[in-house]
């Protein structure tokens, strides 16, 4: 079956204020560390698409762009709060993965010869269609609760010098994503975040000290 969800979230710079606020008022309900494996063509045509693939201890899982009514946001109307989240829907199903993935690539080389190839679990199929690992590092999480239903708040680590927290909330397809908005804003006024910039997420920083090129044509194509 299809799995498919809307990740809203917001990321916030996590010091020793928002850690206490947060082991006052929250419930830590888990420690884990993950190692991610982020893979795109070399020319990086699914993240100039904003399409994010990435293997997580094993399992695959698609960021892309959302496509639903955002006419409000789209014409600025959206609230200061809303804009410092960001949502993507994620697949985590590998066949319509390998699906969305080749059609990106299949449009990007039409003179090129491309048959459908049947899903498959392995790793071949990255090769097939000339796909790289571009970025490789792991995290450690720490993940919290508040009273807020649905609401998970991760304090990340990541092995290459940069931490970062995010406020998240999962909408099942088709579900209310202003209402996540809502709870994402109230859950910030509870930990107290006060700032307005948008923070950078794990990737940004990776991609800057990694691939600085490509990190600034993202920026000027306003994927990032
Ligand atoms: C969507 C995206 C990327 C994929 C990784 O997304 P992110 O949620 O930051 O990673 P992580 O490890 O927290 O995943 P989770 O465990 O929550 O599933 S990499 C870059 N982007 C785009 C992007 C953006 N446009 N704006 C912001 C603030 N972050 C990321």
């Amino acid at each position: 079956m299809t799995q498919m969800s809307v990740e809203v979230e917001r990321k916030f710079v996590s010091n020793a204020d928002t850690l206490k606020t947060l082991e006052e008022i929250g419930v830590c309900v888990g420690q884990c560390q993950f190692r991610d494996k982020y893979f795109d063509t070399p020319k990086f045509d699914l993240t100039l698409k904003d399409m994010w693939l990435r293997k997580r201890q094993g399992c695959w899982e698609l960021k892309c762009p959302t496509t639903g009514n955002r006419t409000k946001e789209s014409s600025g109307e959206q609230s200061k709060a809303a804009a410092l989240c960001s949502r993507y829907r994620e697949i985590t199903d590998l066949p319509e993965i390998q699906q969305r993935v080749r059609e990106v690539i299949k449009d990007i080389c039409k003179d090129r010869e491309t048959e459908a190839s049947p899903p498959q679990e392995d790793e071949s199929w990255l090769s097939e269609i000339n796909l790289v690992c571009f970025a490789d590092f792991t995290t450690v999480r720490q993940s919290f609760t508040l009273e807020e239903k649905g609401v998970q708040i991760d304090l990340d680590q990541a092995d290459f010098g940069y931490h970062v927290g995010e406020i998240e909330v999962l909408v099942p397809e088709g579900g209310d994503v202003q209402s996540a908005l809502e709870k994402i804003e109230r859950t910030a006024g509870k930990l107290g975040l006060t700032g307005d910039q948008r923070v950078e997420g794990k990737m940004n920083v990776y991609l800057q000290r990694n691939h600085p090129e490509h990190y600034a044509k993202l920026l000027s194509e306003h994927v990032l």
